[in-house]
């Protein structure tokens, strides 16, 4: 064939890669970094035309001087419909503290949830810590066992790595028999992804002299809800932190200020949050919240008592429930993908309900157990369409259907549901929730 110049190409030299208008992400970028640009495409220019813009009008905020400082800043007033939501207070009525509130999934771009955006969950409220009356205690199967102040942790060399959070419950919906009528944040918006700066566990164990008998740990919070899980004593030692700053800055009282817990991968509630004491044990301590909640129903009356990673699992993000599509053209599918059990290494968008798949786009950096964000053009023809993203990740795991999820483990599990989730586009381009 011979080779075309950038005015040759056409809307339907696009180079497809999977049915309904998947775009190949390479033909896409190689053009989209040309001269042409994504006029390159044969599609018309998302930009104004000049006519429209009035060009350049001399507008209010260049005549007059800004707006002055302030100690902490807030995002632009035109960016106050992006919140947390909804809040699930369940005993609200009788002035207890549990519940959740979820991060707005749809209207972020990127890696990193903005700290005033992270989701929080609390089985008791959010407690009001004093940092310098806080301690921490290291004790049990240990030769040394070490009381810490905020200050003096604050002393020790200090680790960041960026890592997600989720809460085991998230996606649980998935497991009902009817498609939940939802958005990527209520549906998914247990999940977060924060750079955590603290001391390695590794190091505060080392200091304290771990006796060759311990295999486990047993971390407890110093909030109302007493949050105590049992940690395999191999997990702390391989990545756990105590993180003190979370993005930057200090942790949000909702997410544990001053110290919690980070497992990377590890389900939610295994990141204990105002973390005051972590035991040495033998065993797992098999506490209120390990035997109460948190084990996996199965299909048969069978149980399994500890799953502890989040197996892999994508959302898209946009296009999604509640961000409306402007007619036919050219858009950008983008999403997050994550694995409790390493690094994504290859998402798959459809926009065919499933019947055939492209590769997306990762964007860079691709990190283990932190949120990756995903890219890939697609050229919507305005007729219905079912986007769904698949991934995999670098142990080969490959993210199962909800019918494949649901055969495996029945109908009745609240926990761990991490099946691809479709996302049905309508003509006049509105998205909705289906089941396949
Ligand atoms: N001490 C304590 N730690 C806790 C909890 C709690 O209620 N108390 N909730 C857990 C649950 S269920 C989850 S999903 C995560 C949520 O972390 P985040 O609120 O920082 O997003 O914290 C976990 N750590
Ligand atoms: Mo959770």
């Amino acid at each position: 064939m011979a080779k075309k110049t950038s005015s040759d190409l056409d809307l339907g030299e696009l180079e497809l890669a999977a049915g309904n208008g998947l775009v190949d992400r390479r033909g896409f970028l190689n053009r989209a970094g040309s001269a042409a640009g994504i006029l390159g495409t044969g599609l018309a220019s998302l930009a104004v035309s000049p006519a429209q813009a009035d060009p350049l009008k001399v507008q209010d905020w260049t005549k007059t001087p800004g707006l002055g400082f302030t100690a902490y800043g807030q995002p632009s007033q035109y960016e106050n419909g992006v919140g947390r939501g909804p809040i699930v207070e369940p005993n609200a009525m009788y002035k207890t503290g549990p519940g959740s509130i979820r991060s707005p999934l749809q209207f972020l771009d990127g890696m990193i949830t903005p700290n005033g955006l992270h989701f929080e969950r609390s089985h008791n409220g959010i407690p009001d810590i004093k940092p310098d009356e806080h301690r921490l205690l290291i004790h049990g199967l240990v030769k040394r066992p070490q009381v810490f102040t905020l200050e003096a942790l604050s002393r020790y060399p200090m680790t960041s790595r960026i890592s997600f959070v989720e809460c085991a419950g998230n996606s649980g919906s998935l497991y009902g028999k009817t498609a939940a009528d939802g958005t990527a944040q209520t549906l998914h918006g247990l999940l977060s992804c924060a750079e955590w700066t603290g001391v390695s566990l590794a190091l505060l164990l080392d200091e304290a002299g771990v006796d060759p008998k311990a295999k486990w740990l047993l971390a407890e919070g110093a909030d109302a809800a007493s949050m105590t899980r049992s940690i395999p004593l191999a997990k702390a030692l391989d990545d756990a932190m105590i993180p003190l700053y979370q993005n930057g800055e200090r942790l949000r009282p909702s997410n544990g200020y001053p110290m919690r817990l980070l497992v990377p991968g590890y389900q939610g509630n295994m990141n204990v949050k105002w973390l005051h004491r972590l035991k040495l044990t033998e065993g797992p301590t098999m506490t209120r919240d390990e035997t109460s909640r948190y084990s996996l129903l199965l299909k048969e009356g069978k149980v399994a008592q500890f799953k502890f990673p989040l197996d892999a699992k994508a959302v898209i993000t946009k296009p999604s429930p509640g961000l409306t599509m402007k007619g036919a053209g050219l858009y950008e599918i983008s999403g997050l993908a994550w694995s409790g059990n390493g690094k994504i290494v290859r998402v798959d968008v459809s926009a065919d309900g499933g019947k055939s798949f492209a590769p997306a786009v990762l964007s860079e950096p691709v990190l283990s157990k932190a949120l990756t964000r995903f890219r890939l053009p697609w050229k919507w023809d305005g007729g219905p369409a079912v986007l769904q993203a698949r991934a995999v990740d670098d142990t080969g795991y490959v993210q199962p259907t909800r019918d494949a999820l649901v055969a495996a483990r029945g109908n009745s599990p609240a926990y761990h549901n991490n099946a691809i989730t479709n996302w049905a586009v309508a003509v006049d381009g509105g998205l909705k929730h289906v089941y396949a």
